[in-house]
């Protein structure tokens, strides 16, 4: 395998696009004959999370595992997509302190709060209002925004970028750093 493993870190409220840009970079990377593996925080937290609440201390554990496992993937020559709203500053931080330094390549979806609700997808924005689910990020539980991220994906002209163009975004950091 000719390829040097790195991990990208995407981090976002719910409803930002992370998992969508997650699915479009893995394909866009297979295509060029890349092998990655996606971890998606929603789908972990059935399986290897699945003890883990939302409080504080659990949603640092759930990065700190993540971090760990994506850190695997990447000791063994992948690039691995990590997809968690990892809303805290410091435990992304210590997921980035695990990897060599440039080997972590953080990705902040900054999407508007409103247009996150506005989506609300799931329904779970309407349910957090409601108060009937509590600590939920962005209503009543912070998200802390990357201060030095490598990658930013945002609206352009009041526009979201398509799915593609934002994978076409990490693809070309990707290249010129050279994962690809
Ligand atoms: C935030 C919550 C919560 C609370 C359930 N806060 O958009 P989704 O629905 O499909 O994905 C979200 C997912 C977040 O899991 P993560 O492992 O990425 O979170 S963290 O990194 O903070 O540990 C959301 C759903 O779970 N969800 N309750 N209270 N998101």
């Amino acid at each position: 395998l000719n390829q040097k493993g790195c991990v990208v870190w995407i981090t976002g409220l719910s409803g930002s696009g992370k998992s969508t840009l997650a699915c479009s970079l893995s394909r866009e990377l297979h295509s060029r004959g890349k092998l990655s593996y996606v971890l998606d925080g929603d789908n972990l937290r059935h399986g290897l999370n699945k003890d883990l609440s939302f409080k504080p201390e659990d949603r640092t554990e759930n990065i700190r595992r993540v971090g760990e496992v994506s850190k695997l993937f990447a000791d063994a020559g992948l690039i691995c997509i990590a997809s968690l709203i990892s809303p805290y500053r410091k435990d992304r931080d210590a997921c980035r302190a695990m990897l060599p330094d440039a080997n972590f390549i953080e990705v902040f979806m900054n999407m508007p709060l409103t247009l996150c609700e506005a989506r609300d997808t799931k329904g779970l924005y309407k349910l957090a209002r409601a108060g009937k689910i509590k600590g939920f990020t962005g209503i009543d539980d912070p998200y802390e925004p990357p201060l030095n991220c490598e990658i930013e994906i945002q609206q352009k002209d009041g526009f979201c970028p398509t799915p593609g163009a934002m994978a076409v975004q990490v693809v070309s950091y990707l290249e010129e750093k050279g994962y690809l």
